[in-house]
C-alpha cells in the first residue's frame, strides 16, 4: 500500500474504489491504442494517522501524466477572467512593484503571467509539460520545462534571487512530493514574500459529490487543516483563505513565512468548521457510500436511454469525463464535444469515444447530451442553445442529477 505523502505512515486505509482507470488526460489519436490504453487502479487512501491525508492510492509516473499535457484553461471565459484577475488582486492587497520577481509553478500557457507582466516584467513560469510551455516561450513568456522541486528552487534562486511572490493554480494537488514542494516554495520565498495557492478542495468534492474529480493526476485532496500541517512544518504560516467560485470548489490561501500577516477570521472559522463537521470522518465516510450509490443511478439512466433507442452524446472532455465514463461504464456515448482543438479528434482514453467539434452538434442531433464539463453549466448552456441550435436534453450529473430540456 502506498504510503502517506504528508507524514509518510503505512498506516493507510481504503475507502473507496473506483475500479480502473487509464491516466484521465492521455488522450489517444488512434482508436484502438485508445481502447487498451493502459488501466490503474483508481482508489482513494484515508492516512490513519493523526495527519487524516486523504490522496490517490495508485501513483501513476508523472511524467506519464504530464510530459505532454491538453488541458488548458485558457480555452474557457470563466477561467481566462480569473487567472487575468489574480494579478490585480495581488497587487490591490500587497502591491506590485515594477521589479516584484513573480513566478507561477504550474503556469500551464502563461495565462497568468501574461496578465501579470503588466505588473512586473520579472516573471517566470515552470511547468512540466514540455508542448505548453514551448506555447508560452513562443509568446515571450519565460518558462522552465521542469517540476517544481527543491532542487530547482535553489537554482531558480542563484539565477533571478527570491521570489516575491510565488502563485500556484492549480497544480499543489497535482504531485506525490509535497514535501519538497513545500521545502522548495520556503527556499524561493523572500522573508516578507506571499505565496498564493489556488487548490481543489476536499470539502468541496464531498459537499458536491465530485467524486469525477478523483483521478491520477489529482495525488492529494487537501483540507485546510492537512494544508496548515504541511506548510507548518516548513516553518511557512498560512493566513488567509477564501473560497474560489472556479473549477468544482477551489481554496485559495496566503502564506507567508512573515508573522507580519495576522491569521484571517475566515481561516479560523474554515478550520473550525471542518472540525465540527469531522470533515475526514463521517463526512468523508457518507461521501464514500454516496458515490457507489450515484454510480447506480447514472448507470441504470444510461441503460434507459439505450433501450429507448435514443441518440446520447457528451459535452466537455475535461479529465473529470474519463473518471466518470470509466467507473460507470457508459459505452453507448456516441460522441463527445469540446471546443479544444488539442483535444478534437483524439478518444477518451480506455474507450472508442471520439472527441468532436461542438459545431458538430447541428448535424449529428443527439436526442441526449450529458454534461462531462458541469463546471461550466451556465456558458455552455448558452452556447448550446444559441450557437450550436441542440434541440433536446441535457444531463446534468453534479451536484444534483438534473435533466433539461433546451430548446
Ligand atoms: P475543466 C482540469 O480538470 C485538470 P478538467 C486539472 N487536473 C485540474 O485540476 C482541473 O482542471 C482544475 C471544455 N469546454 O476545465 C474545455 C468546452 O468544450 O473542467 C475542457 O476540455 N466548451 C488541471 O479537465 C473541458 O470542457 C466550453 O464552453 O476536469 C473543461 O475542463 C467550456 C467552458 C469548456 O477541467
Ligand atoms: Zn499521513
Amino acid at each position: 500500500m502506498t504510503k502517506c505523502f504528508v507524514c509518510n505512515s503505512s498506516s493507510t486505509e481504503t475507502i473507496l474504489d473506483l475500479g480502473k482507470s487509464p491516466v484521465a488526460n492521455n488522450l489517444e489519436l488512434d482508436k484502438t491504442k485508445s481502447q487498451k490504453s493502459k488501466k490503474y487502479a483508481l482508489n482513494l487512501i484515508l492516512c490513519k494517522s493523526k495527519c487524516t491525508h486523504v490522496q490517490i492510492g495508485k501513483i501513476v509516473d508523472q511524467k506519464e501524466i504530464f510530459n505532454d499535457y491538453y488541458y488548458m484553461p485558457s480555452i474557457s471565459k470563466t477561467l481566462t477572467d480569473h487567472l487575468q484577475s489574480i494579478p490585480k488582486d495581488i497587487n490591490q492587497r500587497f502591491k506590485i512593484k515594477k521589479d516584484s520577481f513573480i513566478v507561477d509553478i504550474g503556469s500551464n500557457d502563461g495565462t497568468f503571467l501574461e496578465s501579470a507582466s503588466h505588473y512586473s516584467k520579472k516573471i517566470l513560469g515552470i511547468d512540466p509539460a514540455k508542448n505548453l510551455s514551448d506555447l508560452a516561450n513562443k509568446k515571450g513568456i519565460k518558462t522552465i520545462n521542469n517540476f517544481f522541486s527543491s532542487d530547482l528552487s535553489k537554482a531558480i534562486k542563484n539565477d533571478y534571487g527570491y521570489a516575491d511572490f510565488i502563485v500556484s493554480t492549480n497544480t499543489f494537488a497535482h504531485t506525490p512530493e509535497v514535501n519538497d514542494f513545500v521545502k522548495g516554495l520556503n527556499e524561493l520565498i523572500s522573508d516578507e514574500g506571499v505565496i498564493i495557492i489556488e487548490i481543489h478542495y476536499l470539502g468541496s468534492m464531498i459537499e458536491d459529490n465530485s467524486f469525477d474529480t478523483i483521478y491520477h493526476e489529482h495525488f492529494s485532496y487537501w483540507s485546510l487543516e492537512n494544508l496548515n500541517f504541511i506548510f507548518n512544518k516548513y516553518e511557512l504560516n498560512i493566513f488567509d483563505v477564501s473560497f474560489l467560485p472556479v473549477h468544482h470548489g477551489q481554496l485559495r490561501i496566503y502564506i507567508s513565512k512573515s508573522k507580519k500577516f495576522k491569521k484571517t477570521k475566515s481561516l479560523k472559522d474554515l478550520i473550525n468548521l471542518e472540525k465540527s463537521e469531522d470533515l475526514t470522518g463521517n463526512k468523508l465516510m457518507a461521501f464514500c457510500k454516496k458515490v457507489t450509490d450515484t454510480r447506480k443511478i447514472l448507470l441504470s439512466l444510461f441503460e434507459k436511454i439505450s433501450r429507448e433507442g435514443k441518440k446520447i452524446s457528451g459535452y466537455g472532455a475535461p479529465a473529470k469525463a474519463s473518471t466518470l465514463i470509466n467507473f460507470v461504464g457508459a459505452d453507448n456515448l456516441e460522441y463527445i464535444y469540446d471546443k479544444s482543438d488539442l483535444k478534437q479528434g483524439k478518444f477518451i482514453p480506455g474507450t472508442s469515444i471520439k472527441i468532436k467539434d461542438p459545431s458538430d452538434i447541428q448535424h449529428d442531433k443527439p436526442d441526449y447530451i450529458f454534461l462531462f464539463a458541469w463546471n461550466f453549466s451556465k456558458e455552455i448552456i448558452d452556447d448550446l442553445k444559441n450557437n450550436f441550435n441542440f434541440n433536446g436534453k441535457l444531463i446534468i450529473p453534479i451536484p444534483d442529477l438534473k435533466i433539461i430540456d433546451i430548446d
